[in-house]
């Protein structure tokens, strides 16, 4: 069985979200803390995730972390689904780099923002949240989804980072942006995950 260690309006929400739109068995384990920003809350002990945060998940005595790694990993596991292109593909490429640009782009961008860091590219590896902005505009202009006519992972992955970015006003919502937002959060499996 498949276990979520979770926390509701967390960043595990974005794999409960998947998880629905799979649709296979699993169960969510909710865990008793987190560190907060403010210093206050702590580890929960019973937490599988090596830096005890959400999402973990754990599979047959195996720990999965990385809210990128675990889409990859489930959607790798049941790609029945069609929620990824599968290894060999053509847009297979597309989809690994979009799930990594998450955690790997994204957030450090509108977090060096909030935190009004403004040199964030070059050396540290990280990009300039205009340019991200740009990137992220330009790419979804002509097309519905980040791989094309068809809803991936990547979108609950990225999609819906950047869904969280625009409601805590760190990201602009364009025209382009607010009707992406709206088009992938049209579905059930998005408002389970709210729950
Ligand atoms: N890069 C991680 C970030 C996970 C993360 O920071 N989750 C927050 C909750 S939204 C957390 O557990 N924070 C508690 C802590 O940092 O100890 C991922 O994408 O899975």
């Amino acid at each position: 069985m498949i276990t979520l260690h979770h926390l509701p309006n967390s960043r595990s929400s974005t794999i409960v979200w998947l998880l629905e739109e799979l649709a296979v068995p699993y169960q969510t384990r909710t865990v008793s803390n987190i560190r907060r920003a403010d210093g206050s809350g702590g580890r929960d002990p019973q937490n599988p995730h090596p830096h005890g945060k959400v999402p973990a998940l754990t599979d047959d005595g195996h720990v999965v972390f990385e809210t990128s790694a675990i889409a990859l990993y489930l959607t790798d596991k049941f790609p029945q689904a069609g929620l990824a292109p599968t290894v060999g593909a053509p847009l297979r490429g597309e989809y690994v780099s979009w799930l990594a640009y998450r955690s790997g782009v994204l957030e450090p961008a509108f977090i060096a923002r909030r935190l009004n860091i403004n040199h964030v590219f070059g050396m540290m590896g990280w990009a300039p949240p205009e340019e991200v902005e740009d990137v992220l505009n330009t790419h979804l202009a002509n097309r519905p989804y980040f791989l094309g006519d068809r809803f991936s992972a990547a979108d609950i992955v990225l999609g819906g980072g950047i869904n969280l970015m625009i409601q805590f006003k760190l990201m602009t919502e364009t025209p382009v942006l607010a009707a992406y937002c709206a088009r992938i959060t049209d579905r059930p499996a998005y408002r389970t995950s709210l729950q």
